[in-house]
């Protein structure tokens, strides 16, 4: 009787999945190499960037994107055929086919468990659910973790993007980290006690689940978009600049960055958007891969933004102290002047309403000098621990940003006083 369960649920597994998989047709894995030339082609073709890595960019193409770069004279090269992902080959040594990257309900199961094992410090939110109603879980990190008070928050943003299962990892070992060590060590202590922090290690749980059992390289969450074409680009749908043009983001369904039907259209953007204007951030990070590289407002645009030398010489620190770990460098620059221009993504939206350094991180592709495209399961701790002193670092920078301007607006308000004193006594008004 079991066996003949087991077989039932193999065979509808098998029908299941080519059903599921007419969403990427003849999607394939190319390589163009990185000259300036061709940089200023791509810009402004809307292609589905895969990563850049020694001199080369990877895009995910389907046929018609190949059309549009042989039209352009683009040379390119089939990749995936070179170079099958990695994930076949090496995911399945931990548990099950996602290895030891977490699933949607991994993930709740253990961040569960750092709320019971340290509930002084860790507390956890549902901030709303997805399509598919998975909830999309926060942690808040501080002192009194159950009052909100007069602290820089900073937010840790993760897995904007199905495919990119690393950036799950990372802000969510950061949380980790940060509880463990809070009652041990002085500076994690000092850190947590004068701020909140906040980490959405996955935001898009339909589109993780997605990657994990029908297709690696989905991207998108799993809006039903009509006529078979799913997903919209979480890192579009943010509410600054969006759709300022159709090269930084699409207004096709079918594309890999379409940018929805209008500002905020997602769930999971929605709840950003939300937890931004309830609380008190200063910073943000969002993890992304991957590129090595760390990178800042504008994305819309070439244009300079009135920070730039602040964001440049946080993202400069950020680099080095990643460096000093194992030595693997982090490129960093603005995000407009590198391969591509996004708009409505994550980090022109919080540095343009809230005026906040705001970095997207995108981690390394490790396992591409293994011949795989994915991070193998093996590099998640050397990828985590070269990006917790950065992490660190950010808070670090809020906390004495935070109080710097505390000081100076209770300077000012002390001299208006003063002024508004001298005034009074000398009868004037
Ligand atoms: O395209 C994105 O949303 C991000 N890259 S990814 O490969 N993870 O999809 C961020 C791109 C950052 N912005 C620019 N390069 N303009
Ligand atoms: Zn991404």
């Amino acid at each position: 009787m079991r066996k003949k369960l087991f077989s039932l649920c193999l065979l509808l597994i098998f029908l299941l999945f080519p059903l599921q998989s007419q969403d990427y047709g003849n999607t394939c894995i190319i390589s163009v190499e990185k000259t300036s030339e061709n940089v200023k082609s791509l810009k402004y073709m809307g292609l589905d960037f895969l990563m850049e890595w020694e001199g080369k960019i990877y895009i995910v193409a389907t046929p018609e994107d190949l059309q549009r770069l042989q039209e352009k004279n683009l040379f390119y090269t089939f990749e995936e055929l070179a170079l099958p992902p990695a994930a076949q080959k090496e995911l399945s040594l931990q548990a099950g086919v996602n290895g030891a990257y977490h699933t949607y309900s991994e993930l709740e199961t253990d961040l569960l468990s750092l709320e019971e094992k340290y509930p002084q410090i860790v507390k956890v939110f549902s901030l709303g659910k997805s399509l598919e109603q998975r909830n999309i879980y926060a942690i808040k990190i501080s002192d009194n973790v159950n009052a909100e008070e007069d602290e820089p928050g900073v937010l840790f943003l993760g897995c904007h993007h199905a495919r990119e299962w690393i950036s799950v990892e990372v802000p969510y070992l950061i949380g980790k980290y940060l509880a463990e060590n809070y009652s041990s060590n002085a500076e994690i202590k000092n850190l947590i006690d004068n701020s909140q922090i906040w980490i959405v290690p996955l935001l898009n749980p339909d589109g993780l689940e997605y990657s994990i059992h029908f297709y690696r390289y989905w991207r998108k969450n799993r809006r039903d978009n009509g006529r078979n074409e799913f997903g919209v680009d979480l890192n579009r749908n943010y509410g600054y600049k969006w759709g300022h043009d159709n090269y930084g983001s699409s207004p096709d369904p079918s594309s890999q960055v379409y940018r929805g039907t209008e500002v905020f259209s997602e769930l999971e953007t929605q709840v950003i958007r939300d937890l931004c204007s309830t609380r008190n951030f200063h910073a943000l990070i969002s993890y992304h891969s991957y590129s090595q590289i760390i990178i800042y407002p504008w994305g819309y645009t070439e244009e300079k933004c009135d920070k730039y030398d602040q964001l440049d010489k946080i993202a400069a620190k950020m680099s080095e102290l990643m460096q000093e770990v194992n030595g693997r460098t982090y490129t960093y620059g603005q995000a407009g002047a590198e391969m591509y221009y996004t708009n409505g993504d994550t980090t022109d939206w919080a540095f343009g309403v809230y005026g906040i350094p705001a970095y997207t991180i995108e981690l390394p592709p490790v396992d591409q000098l293994r011949g795989g495209f994915f991070n193998s399961e093996e590099d998640i701790q050397s990828i985590f621990s070269e990006n917790l002193p950065a992490a660190l670092y950010l808070i670090e920078c809020a906390i004495q940003n935070y109080e710097s301007k505390k000081e100076n607006s209770e300077k000012l308000y002390e001299l208006k006083e003063e002024r508004r004193k001298n005034l009074y006594i000398k009868g004037e008004k």
